[in-house]
């Protein structure tokens, strides 16, 4: 494995070998053998294209061999900064092809970020798109590559500008390569971004071995077959959209994977009916969205039968008006860039659908909910959640003291995240232990105050931070998108007080805010709110 990484220990490796949970395939033998499967079947469409199978296949050996002949080489980093386009999955498979490493950017990501994943990746290479929604990543890049020492490539996915090797001309050099081989699969494929509660993001290493298995786990969870249709409404960088089971999951099954150029209703519903999307993935702040558009709607959403949402906690109120309102099935998603996934599934009774995130979707996936202490907690106790298995990290890219920390003895990753197991075995989350708020001692979570306010008919969004109190040490302070006049915080008080919990999880002090802050991929921005309520507190 790529030097800086933590590899699964050698017997665990070979156990999840012998089991045939790792193939040994890399994703370029995913995509030749759906080649062979599927030839002119299309994997792909945006607007007018349509990309076949076999078309897309030979097209990432053209980019491999256009990347090698312009220097880049196995085992280097290359940086992807592409919007929902054909060429990023054919430069995603191109790159793999050749055995460099991706490092998955975000589009919204600006120089801060790119220069950080530089620098920790030592990336030789970027590819941006010309422009995207307005703003020119080619001067992005070229102020990136003049602050970092180690970009010796810039690509860029339009014409040929000064300082940038164009993607045509990638295609063009292609004649000159000689056959490359074939990557290791217990080696690195890309690089996904930590969500992390740091400033800035940490690499994780993501093997062929453990994505092939994942994804492959993800689209019989869903049930995919040739006959599904994938709308990407998310950017497909993030994890939730490439492969959970998204763009990888779908090519493994045969089915088409629409590309969505933005989330919003206003492009996805014409989507959905023009090609008959059956399956499609978000996070709950755009499932709002869908959910007050589908009411009013003309488009035909009738082929869609299944609606997966996950990424940020959803609250009952909210999971039962997804069913009636799009007619499809809701999965929850539990889902981590570093690993695990969890899914309910569709025969699960609706009951569980609606206030479970499910069960893991590998076999090799191990489980633990611990207390303070350490100690596992019985099924009904939430405790911080610890994974390990076939495709979760055993250590991010290039910090060792970090992963100390991050990892127990025994190879578990430490999520942060708070969850109990029900009775049946499902999983609850209940809220990151960095979200816990610790108010004169009391310890409540961000989240069941959320959820509290939630219930209150006037508020129609709802974010709750711990501020920092003198007397206190923290109190509770929530932002809210009122639906309608904003009530004061006493009514809101009267109402979290009528619903019977302790006093100390009233909230102490509201803000009125016309929307949300969010992430680039549509989770509530808790830091921009904390940095509001800092810069409340100076003023
Ligand atoms: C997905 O991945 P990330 O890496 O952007 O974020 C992971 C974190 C989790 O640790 C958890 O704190 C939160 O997002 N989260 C949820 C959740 N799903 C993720 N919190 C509550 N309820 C859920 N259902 O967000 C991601 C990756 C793959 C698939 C789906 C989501």
């Amino acid at each position: 494995m790529l030097d800086g990484c933590t590899p699964w220990p050698e017997d665990v490796a070979r156990r999840y070998r012998e089991q045939g949970v790792w193939r040994g395939d890399t994703l370029g033998t995913v995509l030749r053998d759906c080649a062979r499967r599927y030839g002119d079947k299309p994997a792909l469409v945006h607007g007018d294209r349509r990309i076949g199978y076999a078309e897309l296949d030979r097209w990432a050996d053209r980019l491999a061999a256009g990347f090698a002949a312009h220097g880049v080489r196995p085992g280097d980093r290359v940086v992807v900064q592409l919007p929902n386009v054909p060429e990023f999955v054919a430069i995603a498979f191109g790159l793999m092809r050749l055995g460099a490493k991706l490092v998955f950017s975000l589009p919204a990501h600006r120089a801060s970020e790119i220069t950080h994943l530089v620098e920790l990746s030592g990336a030789v290479g970027y590819v941006v798109p010309e422009t995207h929604r307005g703003f020119d990543h080619r001067e992005l890049a070229r102020q990136v590559q003049a602050a970092t020492g180690t970009l010796d490539s810039l690509f860029v996915l339009g014409d040929k500008a000064e300082g940038f090797v164009s993607v045509a001309e990638l295609e063009a050099a292609a004649g000159e390569a000689k056959p490359l081989p074939e990557p290791d699969p217990t080696d690195v494929a890309f690089f996904l971004l930590s969500g992390g509660t740091t400033a800035l993001p940490k690499l994780i290493p993501r093997t062929h071995d453990d994505y092939v298995h994942m994804s492959d786990r993800a689209a019989q969870v869903c049930e995919l077959t040739e006959e599904d249709v994938y709308l990407a409404v998310l950017p497909i960088e993030f994890n939730f959209a490439f492969g959970c089971p998204g763009v990888v999951g779908t090519f493994q099954t045969g089915g088409t994977v629409i590309l969505a150029d933005t989330p919003n209703p206003a492009d996805c519903f014409p989507l959905i009916e023009r090609h008959g999307a059956t399956v499609t993935a978000m996070v709950p702040s755009i499932m709002a969205l869908w959910l007050d558009d589908a009411e009013w709607t003309d488009a035909d959403l009738s082929s869609l039968r299944l609606v997966q949402v996950g990424g940020a906690r959803m609250p009952r109120e909210f999971t039962e008006r997804i069913q009636p309102t799009l007619g499809a099935r809701l999965q929850q998603v539990f889902g981590m860039a570093e690993g695990l996934l969890t899914f309910s599934r569709p025969d699960d009774p609706d009951d569980s659908v609606l206030t479970t995130q499910g069960k893991a979707v590998s076999e090799g996936d191990e489980i633990r909910i611990v207390g303070e202490d350490g100690a596992e907690l019985p099924a009904g106790e939430i405790g911080e959640l610890l994974t390990r298995g076939p495709y979760t990290l055993r250590g991010y890219y290039r910090v060792p003291e970090y992963n100390k920390r991050a990892f127990t003895e025994d190879g578990f990753y430490r999520t942060g995240d708070l969850a109990l197991l029900t009775a049946d075995g499902d999983l609850v989350i209940a809220g990151r232990i960095k979200e816990m708020i610790i108010r004169g001692g009391d310890k409540i979570s961000a989240g069941e105050v959320e959820d509290l306010l939630l219930a209150h008919p006037a508020v129609a969004a709802v974010a709750v931070i711990g501020v920092p109190d003198e007397f206190l040490g923290e109190r509770i302070c929530a932002y809210l998108v009122a639906d309608g006049a904003e009530v004061p915080l006493a009514e809101l008080k009267r109402s979290v007080h009528a619903r019977g919990v302790a006093d100390y999880k009233l909230p102490d002090a509201v803000r009125y805010l016309p929307e949300l802050p969010l992430t680039p991929l549509g989770k509530v921005d808790k830091k921009a709110l904390a940095a509001h309520a800092a810069s409340e507190q100076e003023g």
